[in-house]
């Protein structure tokens, strides 16, 4: 592992860390002294215990401010005024609280040290098979996760691979001691991802989860963890998910399944949080009725009521899985009497692997609108961390995590003003330069749609890898992400004479998108299946419209390195020289997805581009 790393967004830190100390209070004074001294300040601040909820404000005091909230807030509260007074901002602020309780980091680190869709370097907490890590990294990572009002970790992968089945076992219970009293005073508590099928490896021989012995087995289990790590979050379970281990094994359902383990977590105030990425990955693609997008709101929804209230469904954004451009999981508007959880991915696994730019925010506000109203109360996403010297390979990649919190915090994805802030923070920038950097953040997604996934046709990525274009490489595979093109036909009716997924949305949301001719263009082809010819509002014909935006997307993937070119000087070189060369991979990897598209629809349609430019036969 590396020893050194970036400050990322709290440069006046310098990396320097307050000591280890228990007592939450005396260390955010810590923290705040080294903070100030890093910014060369000596304006007074005073901290004013009130409550202990993670809420605070900020109100100016004679020379200085004071700082009220919570234990936990006043922390919060001291890493906001230091980051307000390092970006320039007013650091006044009236109380707040944050929107979402369950603000969550999903770490899928192996414990052979490799990060399952990691493109940032190795794990930070692992490698061969055993906990492996510079304390000190740690805590920064802590510190800066902190800083943006993260409370919860996990730092196993959801595929929970051996030895990590056994981090909840005596062996290793002391190691994940070790690490969770790393991120304590930073109010970060850590959730471990759980093998559903632990206990049938030992005496009772089953992880049925309505047999007693199961049942004994993890009632002695979670209360021995509780006795090591009283103030562990909980446990993360993957169940019956691309070949995992679950209750359907034994013919049981997932709020009988999840039973198992919420009751006695519940004894200790642990929370339980159930993915329910739960789809058929053994389909036949002859099979036209399966609509896989359809499958996360059918397992679930008749369960809702039979979970506990410390049992927290984690959603993916969209039906299928973490597409650049999606619409928003219907399971997310429903189950109302259910805890559920929205999950994004940071890691950018389907958006260019930290290769390509792409600054998640303004995806996530077309979620957060139509999320709007619905009762999800808690965030998680997968991390884009490893021991890279950036943490986050490309060094534009931190925003992601930056405005992630910050989103989480208020309920808003403000795609601007987070970039801003992270821009402000991270690099000294004239306004020029400034604007220039947020720009390219902000105009980063649409580009990288235009040029991979024309109107919401998702899965042309290449298979296993998931980096660069292969338009029918899942075409014929058992992963249920099929396309179906034509000669005449592209997309899917997913409509009422179609797979019928429309159906599983609220009113209001079918209305947007039933009808072709009224569909949000962007999703155009998610939801119909339509000829080349179709007509777009501008006039442009289908297929018209799907070249443009690939010989568009890639000749402003291309700009990006004209564009990141005009901030030498300005950007420290180490920083310019890395992120040049990663743009000048995205612009290569934007040609190959212009050229194979192109390409592919026009070898099935036969259709010319109306503006001669040049597609391959
Ligand atoms: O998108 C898929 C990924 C898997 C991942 C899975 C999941 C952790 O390709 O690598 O497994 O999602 O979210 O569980």
């Amino acid at each position: 592992m590396r020893s050194s790393c970036s400050c990322a967004w709290l440069p006046f830190f310098n990396n320097t860390l307050s000591p280890e100390r228990e007592d939450c209070l005396g260390f955010a004074r810590d923290e705040l002294a080294l903070g100030l001294r890093g910014l060369g300040l000596s304006v007074p601040v005073s901290l004013n215990q009130t409550g202990d909820g993670e809420g605070f404000s900020i109100q100016a005091d004679g020379e200085g401010w004071s700082v009220s909230g919570g234990e936990q807030g006043l922390l919060y509260g001291v890493y906001r005024l230091l980051i307000r007074l390092s970006g320039g901002l007013d650091p006044a602020l009236p109380l707040t609280q944050p929107r979402f309780e369950l603000r969550m980091i999903n770490h899928w680190d192996n414990p052979s040290g490799l990060v399952e869709r990691g493109y940032a370097g190795h794990s930070l907490f692992f490698s061969n098979g055993v906990f492996s890590y510079l304390p000190e990294r740690v805590r920064l990572y802590a510190r800066l996760l902190c800083s943006i009002g993260i409370n919860t970790v996990c730092l196993n992968n959801v595929n929970v691979h051996t030895p990590a089945d056994r981090f909840i076992m005596p062996e290793y219970l002391p190691e994940l001691a070790k690490i969770a009293s790393l991120f304590r005073p930073f109010g970060i508590r850590l959730l471990v991802a759980v093998d559903y099928s632990l206990p049938a490896r030992f005496e009772p021989g089953t992880a049925d989860p309505l047999d007693p012995a199961v049942q004994a087995w993890w009632k002695k289990t979670i209360d021995r963890v509780y006795q090591t790590i009283p103030d562990l979050r909980g446990f993360l379970i993957k169940a019956d998910s691309e070949s995992r281990p679950g209750p359907y094994l034994y013919g049981r359902d997932h709020a009988q399944g999840a039973k198992l383990l919420s009751v006695p977590l519940a004894k200790h105030g642990g929370i339980l949080v159930w993915r329910c990425f739960v789809y058929n990955c053994k389909q036949d693609w002859r099979d036209t009725a399966t609509d896989r997008p359809k499958a996360a709101y059918s397992n679930y929804t008749h369960l809702d009521g039979r979970f506990d209230a410390n049992v927290i469904l984690q959603i993916k954004y969209g039906p299928f899985d973490f597409q650049p451009r999606e619409p928003l999981s219907p399971l997310l508007l429903a189950m109302p009497r259910t805890g559920k959880a929205l999950e994004v991915q940071l890691a950018q696994e389907y958006t260019g692997q930290q290769i390509d730019l792409y600054y998640m925010p303004p995806q996530w506000e077309e979620m957060l609108a139509d999320m709007k109203g619905a009762n999800v109360r808690h965030i998680c996403a997968v991390s884009n961390i490893g021991d890279d010297f950036n943490w986050t390979g490309h060094d534009l990649a931190q925003a992601n995590l930056y405005a992630y919190g910050r989103m989480a915090w208020e309920g808003t994805a403000c795609a601007a003003r987070f970039g801003g802030e992270w821009i402000k923070l991270t690099y000294d920038l004239a306004m020029t330069e400034h604007d220039t950097l947020l720009d390219m953040l902000m105009d980063s997604r649409e580009i990288y749609v235009q040029y991979t996934a024309p109107l919401g046709v998702c899965w042309m990525v290449t298979t296993q890898s998931h980096y660069g274009p292969q338009p029918e490489g899942y075409e014929y595979t058992a992963w249920g992400t099929y396309l179906r093109t034509t000669s005449d036909l592209l997309g899917t009716n997913r409509t009422e004479t179609g797979t019928g997924f429309i159906l599983q949305y609220p009113p209001a949301i079918q209305e947007k998108y039933a009808d072709p001719a009224e569909c949000d263009e962007r999703l155009l082809l998610f939801f119909h299946r339509l000829p080349y010819t179709f007509r777009m509002r501008d006039g442009r014909t289908l297929i018209q419209r799907i070249y443009d935006d690939h010989f568009l997307g890639a000749a402003r993937a291309g700009a990006l390195t004209d564009r990141w070119m005009s901030l030498k000087g300005h950007i420290p070189e180490a920083v310019y020289a890395h992120a040049l060369e990663r743009f000048e991979r995205q612009a290569a990897n934007a040609r190959e997805w212009r050229d194979i598209v192109n390409t592919y629809y026009f070898r099935y349609s036969r259709i010319q581009d109306e503006r001669g430019r040049v597609i391959y036969e």
